[in-house]
């Protein structure tokens, strides 16, 4: 497949956390097959969807690859499994290391395993933020609109995400 550049969601709120975050890009970017490109900041950010957890630490970040979307997607549940994570009983619930396809290049995928551009994106701070860290002039290939845009466009008052110095 020709080479792509995706853009990952990392995130945790169990155990240590950060630590758990920059493992979990190691583990994928020390392949030859997919390359680190940028990182945002991490930051830590306020539960959503199932609030009554603790807060995440999050990042965002983009990679150069020739692997397809189904195989990065194996690679990147077996980064996650072997972090510790098992079956979550909870939909959005805690988890010890959570990588998400974001963006495939201009991508569109729509499979039972798969949807690209990721489906809550462009309504996470926790997402938008770091994301606009690395390239605030993306353009959300279904949506039509600069991530700039669309950070700028959520509800001011809700979704706190808090920069943390590394
Ligand atoms: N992930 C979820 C659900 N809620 N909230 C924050 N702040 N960060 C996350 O990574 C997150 C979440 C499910 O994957
Ligand atoms: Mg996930
Ligand atoms: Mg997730």
């Amino acid at each position: 497949m020709q080479q792509q550049i995706v853009y990952i969601s990392v995130g945790s709120n169990l155990g240590r956390k950060l630590e758990n975050c920059r493992r979990g890009i190691i583990a994928l970017t020390s392949c030859k097959n997919a390359v680190l490109v940028a990182r945002s900041p991490f930051y830590r950010t306020e539960p959503v969807d199932y609030t009554d957890q603790d807060w995440f630490i999050n990042a965002v970040f983009s990679i150069r690859t020739s692997l397809s979307p189904e195989a990065l997607l194996k690679r990147l549940q077996g980064i996650q499994r072997r972090a510790g994570r098992g079956a979550s009983p909870v939909r959005f619930g805690p988890r010890i290391l959570d990588l998400d396809i974001l963006l495939f290049g201009d991508l569109v995928i729509s499979t039972p395993h798969l949807i690209v551009p990721h489906p809550r994106m462009h309504k996470r701070r926790f997402v938008l933020q770091p994301l606009c860290d690395i390239n605030p002039y993306l353009i959300h290939p279904v949506i039509n609109q600069k991530m700039s845009d669309l950070l700028a466009r959520l509800d001011d008052s809700d979704q706190q995400v808090v920069l943390i110095d590394d």
